[in-house]
């Protein structure tokens, strides 16, 4: 296809990236990815000059910043030339040649690392069988997904590995109750109630969805209510009607009092419970003993309060509910919280209804499509090596099942309800330690730092380093990397072009491939093509495009009615549109209430009020048995729960995940984003800083039964007098501000130093943990231990 042929250059207006060139100057198409995982990735345009990355925007084209035409970028997208310039970067193979952990590295060359990868995978094959090589992703980053899980299902390993607490846990407990009904609220300007329940849209999705958070802004104004469950108040929560300063950790327990008054009350959908939902007597009669009572002394809610918002739900429609990683993910009660809160949806009425859950207006087919589309970017993952085993066959599993060594959901569901294979990061980093026949004797930590993402980072550290090797691949030197054998340099995605994406709009389908801008800095290599040159080293050379992602590029554009010389044409440069004749530019109208195909999957195919999927069913450890009713169980701290800890840890503590400024764990060494929030914080009631002395600003310890950690208090009234959150992930110094990276063990400002890390705990469906804990706290005159990354002998 041709430009001609119906692809225009949209009218957008002159920018700043576009006037008065100096020099010589290229602007560049590029997907912006420092959200991580999430709909987040925010269409650029880079502006290249002497050869030099200086500048970046938004690319209208795109259709982000909520629709085509928009050029703005967040604080952190627009410090995208400072992640590429960052001094701290690595920028060439190293090996360790001290203890683990020593910080004693050499550097190398790509071919001795490479070789020496290839070799230990090999010997790993041939002694302990092809399933002892794990690949760790913490965030799923996409590279992981798409090569990492194609490389491994060629090597013979189902072992990709999932950290355990992200969105996932929800995602899939959601598929398994309210089968394959959405949670998004599809026609928001129809939804007079909505509901953010532990949902942080406005830091995790800041550009993207900007149309969707304004829309909210808009609703509000027509009359739509809101109610925000989370433990601490922001930007859109302030915005809210109605304010749920949730104790960290509880949710499931008030879901349950809402539950017990929509039911006692008379307030649900009498014709949807007995049609389409799976024992609903059953539960009425359960949840008759979670009475608000009960639940505002676990959840600190004053019982008024939980009677108002139940009422509202159970009479207010549409009602739509907004989830996020607040329940369910992070707490180790999380599945039958996530059920609990489901069916709150679900019994009301508002599934796939206009205004509530899903039954959103769809969009025209795309002008044209790519093959093998994933999640947003391909996925290759589906590329099926691995042999069934005749346990896999017996009990009718994916090939491969029986082998994953700890799976992260029980067996039995990865067929019908999960995205791939998965075993669980945490119990992997476990089983290292165990004597178990195939415990992990090789592991890819691949664009994850385990000590900062994983509850407990010295155990994850006394673990990793009793592997038989270890090899790591990252921009940034982080604490995990002092625990491997074999560091490679990651280049950016700014200085390679192995990734392309299609998005499509009312107006038209954009396709946008990222453009290399520079040469990768030092010997830093492109991720997709380390896997490539694996491959080759292995003998996959064949089904890798013989080591040329090219070709890979290539394959995905088949059908697609581009080439790749075409898209890297300068007259492309910005990616390419094409438009959709304007008759042809109509939403079209969903049916709704589909629930016989929505709950196909399901038993009976019913809404699982009973939990007959889960109930009796073997648990993920291949111990236990799930049961069929949802249950409380609460932090393994709380204030409740554990009153004799509370007397002398009587503050809650947790943390808030994704920041507008930072992405996890990471980008605190951004000189642009770290001048916005300099030192680890963490929120505190102006009343109970007062009781303990401690003005906005100071240092303090905060100290709970797993551990001690110093952060720097900020006043904010918007937190509850007994709760404490603060931001994770501090490991990165900033050099250009001269501000230092900090210790993610005891003393440092690590968050998860401070939770829970007993296997017994984790959650016997989706393995989520706790991030809630009880602390205690004091003014502290030093500030917390800084980062211990020393690399001696090897330069970064
Ligand atoms: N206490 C607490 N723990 C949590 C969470 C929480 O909210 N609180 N959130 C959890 C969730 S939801 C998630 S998804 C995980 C995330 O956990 P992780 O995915 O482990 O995230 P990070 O700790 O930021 O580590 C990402 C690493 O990728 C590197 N990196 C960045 N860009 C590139 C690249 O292009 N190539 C390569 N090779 N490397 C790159 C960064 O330098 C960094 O070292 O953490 C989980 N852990
Ligand atoms: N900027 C940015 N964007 C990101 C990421 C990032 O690191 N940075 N990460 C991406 C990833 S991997 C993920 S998983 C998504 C997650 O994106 P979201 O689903 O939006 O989840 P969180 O950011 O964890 O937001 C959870 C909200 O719940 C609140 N909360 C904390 N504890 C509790 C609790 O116990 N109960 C309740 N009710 N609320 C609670 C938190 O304060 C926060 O406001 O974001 C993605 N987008
Ligand atoms: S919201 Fe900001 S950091 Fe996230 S993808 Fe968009 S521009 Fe990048
Ligand atoms: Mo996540």
């Amino acid at each position: 296809m041709t430009a001609a042929a119906g692809m225009t250059a949209a009218p957008f207006v002159a920018s700043a990236a576009e006037e008065a060139p100096k020099g010589n100057v290229e602007v560049k198409h590029m997907w912006c990815q420092m959200c991580g995982v999430s709909e987040t990735y925010c269409g650029t345009l880079c502006t290249v000059e002497d050869g030099v990355f200086k500048h970046v925007e938004g690319n209208p084209l795109a259709g982000n910043n909520g629709g085509r035409g928009g050029r703005t970028l967040c604080a952190k997208g627009n410090s995208a030339p400072q992640l590429v310039y960052d001094p701290s970067r690595i920028l060439y193979p190293m090996k360790l040649v001290g203890e683990k952990g020593s910080g004693k590295f050499e550097r190398i060359t790509w071919d001795e690392a490479l070789d020496t990868i290839a070799d230990a995978l090999k010997k790993a094959a041939e002694e302990y069988g092809p399933e002892t090589f794990f690949i760790l992703s913490g965030q799923s980053a996409e590279v992981v997904d798409v090569m990492g899980m194609r490389f491994l299902n060629h090597y013979g390993s189902p072992n990709w590995c999932h950290n355990g607490i992200c969105w996932d846990q929800r995602e899939t407990t959601k598929a398994c109750t309210i089968g394959g009904a959405s949670t998004f609220p599809g026609q928001i300007d129809k939804t007079n109630l909505l509901v953010c329940w532990g949902h942080n849209k406005e830091n995790t999705g800041v550009n993207q969805t900007r149309g969707q958070n304004a829309n909210r802004l808009d609703q509000r104004d027509r009359g739509m209510i809101t109610i925000d469950i989370r433990p601490m108040l922001n930007t859109l929560g302030a915005h809210s009607d109605i304010w749920v300063p949730i104790r960290p950790g509880t949710d499931g327990a008030l879901a349950l009092a809402i539950l017990h008054v929509i039911i006692g009350e008379d307030l649900y959908d009498h014709d949807f419970c007995e049609n389409w939902v799976n024992g609903f007597d059953k539960l009425a009669e359960h949840v008759k003993q979670f009475t608000p009572e009960w639940a505002s002394e676990i959840t600190g809610i004053p019982v008024e309060q939980i009677y108002q918002i139940a009422r509202m739900m159970g009479t207010i429609k549409p009602m739509a509910l907004m989830d996020g990683n607040g329940f369910g993910d992070q707490t180790n009660d999380g599945t039958w919280t996530a059920v609990s809160i489901f069916l709150i949806q679900a019994i009301t009425g508002n599934l796939d209804v206009p205004g509530g859950n899903g039954a959103g207006l769809k969009l025209p087919a795309p002008m044209f499509e790519i093959s093998d589309m994933g999640w947003f970017l391909p996925t290759f993952h589906k590329f099926d090596k691995l042999e069934a085993t005749p346990e896999d066959i017996e009990h009718g599993w994916p090939a491969g099942t029986s082998k994953l060594l700890c799976p992260e959901f029980p067996r039995d569901f990865y067929k019908d309800f999960c995205y791939s294979l998965s075993s669980c990061n945490p119990r992997v980093i476990e089983a290292i330690d165990s004597d178990h026949p195939k415990k992990p004797r090789v592991i890819f930590s691949h664009a994850t730092n385990s000590l900062s993402c994983l509850r407990q980072p010295k155990r994850t550290a006394e673990c990793l380093a009793k592997l038989d090797f270890h090899f790591t691949m990252d921009t940034n030197w982080n604490d995990t990397c002092n625990y491997c054998d074999i560091v490679l340099p990651a280049c950016t995605q700014y200085e390679a072009s192995d990734q392309l994406a299609i998005v499509n709009r009312l107006e038209g389908t954009f396709l946008g491939l990222n453009h290399k801008l520079i040469e990768p800095l030092g010997e830093s290599r492109s991720d997709y093509r380390v896997y490539a040159d694996l491959a080759v080293r292995m003998g996959f050379g064949a089904d890798w495009w013989d080591g040329d992602t090219d070709g890979m590029l290539r394959q995905l554009l088949e059908g697609s009615g581009f080439t790749l010389e075409e898209l890297r044409a300068p007259e492309n440069n910005k990616g390419v549109f094409v438009e959709r004749p304007v008759e042809e530019r109509v939403m079209i109208e969903p049916e709704y209430k589909r629930y016989q195909e929505l709950f196909a999957k399901l038993p009976n195919n019913k809404v699982q009020a009973y939990h007959e999927l889960f109930g009796g069913k073997v648990d993920n450890t291949d111990e236990g048995t799930l049961g069929y009713l949802p249950e409380y169980v609460g932090a393994p701290e709380s204030l409740a729960g554990t009153p004799e800890i509370a007397a002398e840890f009587p503050l809650i503590f947790s943390d808030v995940h994704g920041h507008r400024l930072a992405e996890h764990s990471h980008r605190n060494n951004l000189p642009w984003c770290r001048e916005i929030e300099p030192y680890p914080w963490v929120k505190i009631n102006p009343a109970t800083a007062a009781s303990y002395g401690i003005a906005d600003g100071d240092w303090i310890k905060v100290e709970s039964p797993h551990g001690w950690v110093v952060l720097k208090a900020k006043l904010f009234e918007g937190i509850s007098p007994e709760v404490l959150m603060a931001r994770r992930g501090w490991w990165q110094d900033c050099r250009e501000l001269e501000l230092p990276g900090y210790g993610c063990f005891d003393g440092g400002a690590e968050c998860n130093v401070l939770y829970d890390n007993n296997p017994a705990n984790w959650d016997k469906f989706s393995t989520a943990s706790a991030k809630q804990t009880l602390v205690k706290i004091c003014k502290w005159d030093e500030e917390p231990a800084e980062n211990e990354i020393v690399i001696e002998n090897g330069e970064l």
